[in-house]
């Protein structure tokens, strides 16, 4: 049986569709998992039995380093897997949303994924504010880059050696200007993306699907879909926990080893928030995302 099995990468995911890149050959294959199989990631290596000489079944996911992914009460969405960094892309219109940002923190942080801030629209005169609110993930280490997707050559000087021979996943809402930055990054890829839409027929260039680009200076970077919301139903109370770094030293404060930081007495975290070391904003996303977890064990 082994001798027929090729390997290769996952490098588009769109529904139950995938495009593996054969190793070491390179040539694509249109790839759909076995059976009800669901689960694979762009970035994953996969193990496929050809169909043909185009397509296959992907039989085999091979271990992962990590997996970047968000969860709703319903369902997964994974957005990569393999990934070296996450490029978090806002900018100050349309107005990213706190609450987002925080929750892709916390996912990024949990899977120990470094993460760098990219204010895109530097341009813009709100692009001040827009980095004041900003301040908490900076204080806390998160890197914050400012530039103009529409100005190439400062895409180049700030981003080129930050993304050589890096897997970095694109990451933000909406119109912060993902797909303009990976046209200044990668020129083929506005063509691959039109050619994309137009096979599907919708017309629409909004980004569907999830895709990776090897860059022309090596590594590679993925574009994946807006999203409007942030749901975090994997992580246990610890894992969220982990995802606020501000809170690891005063968590050894904490009286109770069990402490869950909400309304404990002689709770560490709880201390530093009537001081004013661990922001309220945050502590109140803590409570948020742990309500919902809780809410959703209870079903
Ligand atoms: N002023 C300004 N507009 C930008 C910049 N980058 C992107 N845009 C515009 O923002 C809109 C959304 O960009 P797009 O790349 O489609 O965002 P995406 O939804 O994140 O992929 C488009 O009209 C872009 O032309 C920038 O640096 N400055
Ligand atoms: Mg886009
Ligand atoms: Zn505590």
């Amino acid at each position: 049986m082994g001798e027929t099995t090729l390997t290769g990468r996952v490098v588009s995911a769109h529904g139950r569709h995938y495009r593996v890149a054969i190793q070491p050959s390179g040539e694509t294959r249109h790839c759909y998992p076995r059976g009800k199989r669901t689960g694979i990631a762009v970035g994953d290596n996969v193990q496929i039995l050809p169909e043909g000489q185009q397509e296959g079944l992907i039989t085999e996911i091979l271990p992962r380093r990590n997996l970047f992914y968000r969860s709703d009460a319903q369902r997964s969405k994974l957005f990569a897997a393999n990934i070296d960094q996450l490029l978090l892309v806002l900018a100050a219109e349309p107005v990213f949303s706190d609450d987002l940002l925080g929750r892709a923190l916390v996912a990024a942080h949990s899977a120990d994924i470094s993460v760098v801030i990219l204010l895109n629209k530097a341009d813009l005169p709100g692009t001040a504010a827009a980095r004041a609110r900003l301040a908490v993930p900076e204080s806390l280490g998160t890197p914050v880059l400012s530039l103009s997707a529409l100005d190439y050559a400062q895409v180049h000087a700030q981003l080129d050696a930050l993304l050589k021979n890096q897997c970095t996943l694109l990451l933000g809402q909406s119109g912060m200007g993902k797909s303009t930055l990976l046209n200044a990054l990668v020129p083929e890829a506005q063509a691959a993306t039109q050619a994309h839409s137009e096979a599907l027929g919708t017309g629409r260039h909004t980004t569907t699907q999830t895709r990776l680009h090897p860059l022309p200076g090596g590594g590679d970077i993925i574009d994946s879909p807006g999203f409007q919301a942030f749901g975090l139903q994997h992580l246990t109370p610890h894992e969220i926990a982990h995802g606020f770094p501000e809170f690891a030293p005063a968590i050894e404060q904490c009286r109770f080893y069990n402490c869950t930081h909400q309304h404990e007495p002689e709770c560490g975290v709880l201390a530093a928030m009537a001081s004013g070391q661990i922001s309220a904003n945050r502590h109140a996303l803590y409570m948020r995302i742990l309500a919902e977890n809780q809410a959703a064990k209870r079903y």
